[in-house]
């Protein structure tokens, strides 16, 4: 939902935060080209959106434009509290010590974490600025919800300072195994850091798991059920709160009439009997290298036929000045490229590739287009994208092809699921689900939906505050 007229002036105290590394608004320009904020699309700004209007809710965080300070404001019913950031902490803390360090070690080191002391100087000093927005903003007894990897300081930081809240942390990324966990120079104070937390949540128990472990053998605390203690006698709880999607809202996209309509034009334009889709950030972690080259096999060896069969890949631009990230991209279209100018011909090519971010509605368009959607990162907390998909599939057919390696693989069993790193069997899962009957098909979308619609974005959130203790 876009809104541009209600900002105004925010005040001062709230009795429920959210502390994530984004504001939860964007700028855009307004009727008249006048700069204004909207709200952001995400689902967890969708979903925590009624708590914080009940509230009078505070959300912290950066709003995107380095070496800017900005006044809190008031936006759609929830104060907007930015954090500045300097353009070299934009390089040092978000760039580096975030997405350099912490993401790739997280994500089973599939891409070499980087170590620098300077990086891990900014995290520190950035997570306290946070905090101290955060101590300032909550009411005496409020309850405050920390957001993900970048901020894993901030629950100790802040509970130093403001005893009297209930602080929740959640974390979007995998949460890795003790054996990756101890290479970073930093692990105490990381888990210091999340120990201020009074629930840690993870999206599967794995997660929690971990921590847990890592709580008793690093930190030295007793723990048991789920739960820490601290130094103080103080206690913590750990354990998992899969996220997941607005179900309901991503079916009414996708049956709209306008998306139907594209969604036709769609499948007119790749005039193939038989569409797989992707769709992914440009990131590593998504296994996009090993997908692309299962999908080219496939075409070579004529399993599948390039006259009738498509891969349509969407990538979106992300994280481009981290360097990782610029040579995946250049990797993935050499290997495009390659592939097409190997097995196409004029007017027609088997992977249609698309380095491009698109509207929502665009997305559930593509969703509806594809016979078998293809979701199989090397590793992933959660991935939506697999959950979206399965939402804008009320026909009840499709096929969805999962790696094991994404928490969705967990509760979305009926998926064709793979192994990424086995290009054979990952060629032969992606033939078996294009093969399948329709009576399969649609036995396993039904399960499927069931786990999605009734596992939705609200319970998500409702299950974690119910347990952080929101009344
Ligand atoms: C992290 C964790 C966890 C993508 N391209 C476009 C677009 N998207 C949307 C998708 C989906 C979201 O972005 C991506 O979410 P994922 O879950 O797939 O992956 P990450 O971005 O890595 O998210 C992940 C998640 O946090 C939540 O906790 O599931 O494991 O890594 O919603 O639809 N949306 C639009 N245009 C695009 O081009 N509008």
């Amino acid at each position: 939902m876009t809104n541009n007229s209600r900002s105004s002036q925010a005040p001062s105290r709230a009795s429920f935060v959210v502390v994530a590394n984004r504001l939860a608004v964007e700028r855009t320009t307004d009727d008249q080209d006048e700069p204004c904020w909207r709200t952001s699309p995400g689902g967890l700004v969708t979903a925590l959106e009624p708590i914080m209007k009940a509230k009078e809710g505070a959300w912290i965080g950066w709003h995107g434009a380095p070496d800017e300070v900005l006044e809190p404001f008031r936006h759609d019913g929830i104060d907007m509290v930015p954090v500045p950031l300097s353009r070299d902490e934009v390089a040092e803390f978000y760039e580096g010590f975030s997405n350099a360090t912490l993401w790739p070690l997280y994500h089973d080191s599939v891409a070499f974490p980087e170590f620098h002391r300077e990086w891990w100087d900014a995290y520190v000093k950035v997570n306290r600025r946070f905090a101290e927005a955060a101590a300032e903003v909550a009411e005496e007894g409020g309850v405050v919800w920390v957001q993900d990897y970048q901020l894993q300081l901030v629950p100790k930081m802040l509970r130093d300072k403001r005893p009297d809240l209930k602080i929740g942390f959640f974390l979007h990324i995998p949460f890795p195994p003790q054996e990756l966990f101890q290479q970073l120079p930093w692990r105490k104070q990381v888990l210091e850091g999340l120990s201020g937390a009074d629930l840690v949540g993870f999206q599967v128990p794995g997660g929690a798991a971990n921590f847990l472990r890592l709580m008793k053998d690093r930190l030295g605390l007793e723990t048991r059920r789920g739960e820490f203690v601290r130094p103080d006698g103080t206690r913590g709880r750990a354990g998992a709160y899969p996220i997941s999607i607005d179900a309901q809202a991503f079916q009414d996209l996708a049956n709209h009439p306008e998306t139907v309509e594209r969604a036709k034009e769609i499948r007119e334009d790749l005039d193939a009997e038989i569409v797989f889709l992707g769709v992914d950030r440009l990131d590593y972690t998504k296994g996009l290298r090993q997908r692309i080259r299962a999908f080219g096999e496939l075409f070579k060896s004529g399993q599948l036929d390039p006259d009738k069969a498509v891969f349509l890949q969407v990538a979106t631009p992300s994280r481009e000045r981290v360097e990782e990230y610029k040579r995946l991209r250049d990797d993935i279209e050499l290997l495009v490229g390659r592939i097409n100018g190997d097995m196409g011909r004029i007017g027609r090519a088997p992977i249609t590739y698309l380095h491009a971010g698109y509207p929502r509605q665009e997305m559930a368009a593509l969703y509806r287009a594809a016979d078998v959607m293809v979701v199989t990162p090397l590793r992933d907390g959660m991935n939506l994208v697999a959950k979206e998909y399965v939402a804008c599939r009320g026909s009840g057919d499709g096929a969805l092809v999962l790696s094991e390696f994404a928490g969705a693989a967990r509760e979305l069993k009926q998926a064709w699921q793979v192994n990424p790193y086995d290009i054979d069997g990952m060629k032969d899962q992606i033939l078996a689900a294009a093969g399948a009957d329709q009576t399969e098909k649609r036995r396993r979308m039904r399960q499927l939906r069931r786990q999605v619609f009734t596992h939705d974005i609200n319970r998500w959130a409702e299950t974690f505050l119910r347990d952080l203790g929101l009344e």
